[in-house]
């Protein structure tokens, strides 16, 4: 060991698939009162080590990483950011199910509630005694409904616009079947429907860019099943715990899923997560209800590991 190399501690866990990458030790301590001023620092001074974590020749496209960093909140029993292979996620279900088995895994939380901080907001996770977790996600909600997108090779589709810790566009005319071998143009089908967006203006609440393009389809095992891009260009193997949050907002708001019953949700390689809501409100100014969602799933570990990072490694910083 080179007194300059840089040691990074880590879990690695899989939530329906999709991997996160939970940092615990090794970082350096980011600047700021709340989690969303740590955020800023990491982005500003430490965008290097994101890539370092995520991407090869140490990590992978797919995987979510999640900085644990002291919270603000005396309530919570820590501070989480998330990030990946393009840059930062506010929220992630998939993430927090990981992070909280993680913790588990560690002996550092047990069965019952937890609070964690995220750059969007406090989460509420309930640990099971069966092992699976229950988050308790940020205030969601439909911000519009039925957009009309001209998308270049495909024709006119319609989605729904809404936030559930992330931006979404939901789209159930797309003519494709969501079929894990159909990955590849369903990828690139998405990749479209994002520019398009792009292209033609829509973006969510206060101009922000929808970053995730979720497609519906009918499921044999769950109520419907999904196929979600992420902001990375790579799919969710989870069904994604922000992107069905967006999708039970919008049920609420067409009066199609009442509070507090069940929404199972399949991902595109067959894991599912149950969906359920309380409400939040009367309607809001998008003339939607806002919903306070709670997404239950179950993480696995797959490793627990220490990445160096040599001074002298011309790949050090990932590629
Ligand atoms: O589960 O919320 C989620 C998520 C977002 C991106 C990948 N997974």
């Amino acid at each position: 060991m080179n007194q300059q190399d840089i040691c990074i501690y880590l879990i690695d866990s899989h939530t329906g698939g999709e991997p996160t990458r939970m940092v615990y030790q090794g970082f350096p301590r980011l600047l700021g009162d709340t989690v969303a001023d740590k955020l800023n620092d990491f982005k500003q001074n430490y965008d290097h080590l994101r890539q370092a974590i995520i991407l090869q020749p140490r990590g992978s496209e797919v995987m979510v990483g999640a900085l644990l960093v002291p919270p603000s909140d005396d309530s919570a029993v820590a501070g989480v950011i998330f990030f990946n292979n393009e840059g930062y996620l506010g929220m992630c279900g998939h993430g927090s199910i990981g992070v909280i088995a993680s913790l588990a895994y560690q002996g550092k939380i047990g069965v019952g509630e937890h609070r964690l901080e995220t750059a969007v907001g406090i989460v509420t996770a309930t640990l099971h005694h069966d092992g699976s977790c229950s988050i308790t996600n940020v205030p969601s909600y439909r911000y519009q409904k039925q957009v009309r997108l001209k998308v270049p090779d495909l024709g006119v589709v319609h989605g729904d616009v809404a936030w559930g810790g992330n931006w979404f566009f939901l789209v159930n005319d797309h003519g494709q079947n969501l079929h894990l071998q159909n990955v590849k143009q369903l990828t690139e089908l998405a990749l479209k429907i994002k520019s398009a967006l792009k292209n033609q203006g829509i973006v969510g609440a206060d101009g922000k860019e929808i970053d995730h393009i979720e497609l519906f389809d009918e499921s044999n095992i769950a109520d419907s099943r999904n196929f979600v891009l992420c902001p990375g260009g790579v799919y969710d193997r989870s069904p994604c715990g922000t992107g069905t949050s967006a999708k039970i907002a919008c049920l609420a708001a067409d009066g199609k899923l009442r509070p507090k019953t069940v929404w199972r949700q399949e991902s595109i390689i067959g894991s599912v997560f149950l969906a359920s809501y309380e409400t939040a409100g009367n309607h809001n100014q998008y003339g939607s209800v806002t919903i306070v969602p709670t997404i239950r799933g179950n993480a696995y570990i797959s490793a627990e590991t220490k990445l160096i990072m040599q001074a002298d490694d011309p790949f050090c910083w990932g590629f």
